[in-house]
């Protein structure tokens, strides 16, 4: 399926992850912002006389030296522009449509190849944890990123728990699966009854256990809101931003590289490695540029260059040392 964008639409206001999937929905979305005067969209992209969301906490946590200097991307924008497609395709959805979603209680499985499988509250799983706050960027493989001060442990903390064995290669990750509190997962209700719920992701063991990898509980120093992955989501802050999964249920530790909800929906467009590369062209646009959303105005955002593995080259390229990052895209 071709579709072809009006001139005037950016890409990254026309979710083209769920573009690719269904035609209808790419319509209702490029008609309603043709329809948005350009004045309102320069205010921003969202009500400010909302109810206000489900209450974040505030977290203790310790600042990680190593974080990225300089601007970062306001509260509200971090809040009120997401990718979340259980609760619409939308970047102003799931702001909305996540308000009230339950997150207490939740608990965690860890499976597969380890000494110590089982499910484990979050309240296990937060237990003697050290939280830390790390400025990361996240990378929208749409060619827009923010820069977001988030509150989490590495991912390598929690799987030293849990004893992975020698035959666990590659770590399987699961979203929560509820239609009745997720209603993008309803078939058809936002069009999407294509993509396989539940939402879907992999790492290999080792990028797992890289020191980098977060699994974020908070930002801005408060509990993650609903549409950011309350209570638990994962960061790559090398990959693309659909790697990092969110309100994650599941943890399996397995042989095989497990499948994921993108390149299982789009093989030609979504990799399994989706390390960020400027010089890998998405096939229907351009991945060497960024726009850099810092505020709630689409009005002057700035367009930089993409640094190869979003930044963190010297810390990861090593990862991959060997292999072809065009064919493992
Ligand atoms: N379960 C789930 N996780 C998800 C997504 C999603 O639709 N469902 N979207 C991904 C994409 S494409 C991006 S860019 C990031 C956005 O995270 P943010 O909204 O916290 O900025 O979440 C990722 N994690
Ligand atoms: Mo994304």
């Amino acid at each position: 399926m071709l579709i072809q964008r009006p001139p005037d639409l950016k890409a990254s206001e026309i979710t083209p992850e769920a573009v690719y999937l269904q035609r209808r929905s790419l319509m209702k979305q490029a008609l309603a912002l043709l329809l948005t005067p350009s004045l309102s969209q320069a205010a921003g992209w969202f009500d400010k006389d909302e109810p206000p969301s489900s209450p974040q906490k505030p977290l203790r946590y310790s600042r990680w030296p190593h974080s990225l200097q300089g601007e970062r991307t306001t509260e509200d924008a971090v809040t009120h522009y997401n990718n979340y497609y259980e609760f619409g395709l939308g970047k102003d959805e799931p702001a909305q449509n996540a308000r009230g979603f339950q997150t207490e209680p939740w608990s965690v499985v860890i499976e597969g190849e380890c000494a110590h499988p089982g499910r484990y509250t979050l309240e296990d799983v937060l237990k003697g944890m050290n939280l830390e706050e790390r400025v990361y960027r996240l990378r929208c493989v749409e060619a827009w990123s923010m820069v977001v001060p988030w509150v989490g442990f590495p991912l390598a903390a929690l799987l030293k728990r849990v004893e992975p064995g020698s035959r666990a290669k590659y770590i399987a990750f699961e979203t929560l699966h509820d239609p009745e509190r997720m209603p993008g997962q309803k078939p058809g209700l936002f069009g999407l009854s294509s993509l396989d719920w539940p939402y879907r992701e992999g790492l290999r063991v080792d990028e797992a256990m890289h020191p980098l990898t977060l699994l974020a509980v908070g930002l801005y120093g408060k509990t993650l809101s609903p549409q950011n992955g309350a209570p638990l989501r994962l960061v790559v802050p090398w990959k693309y931003g659909f790697k990092s999964i969110k309100s994650i249920v599941r943890l399996r530790l397995q042989e095989e590289p497990p499948e994921t909800t993108w390149s299982r929906s789009a093989p030609g467009e979504y990799g399994f490695y989706a390390n960020v590369n400027p010089e890998v062209d998405h096939p229907r646009w351009s991945q060497a540029k960024e726009r850099r959303i810092l505020s709630g105005s689409l009005l002057g955002v700035e367009r930089v260059g993409t640094l190869p593995f979003n930044g963190y080259a010297e810390q990861v390229a090593g990862l991959y040392a060997g292999m072809d990052l065009r064919r493992n895209f």
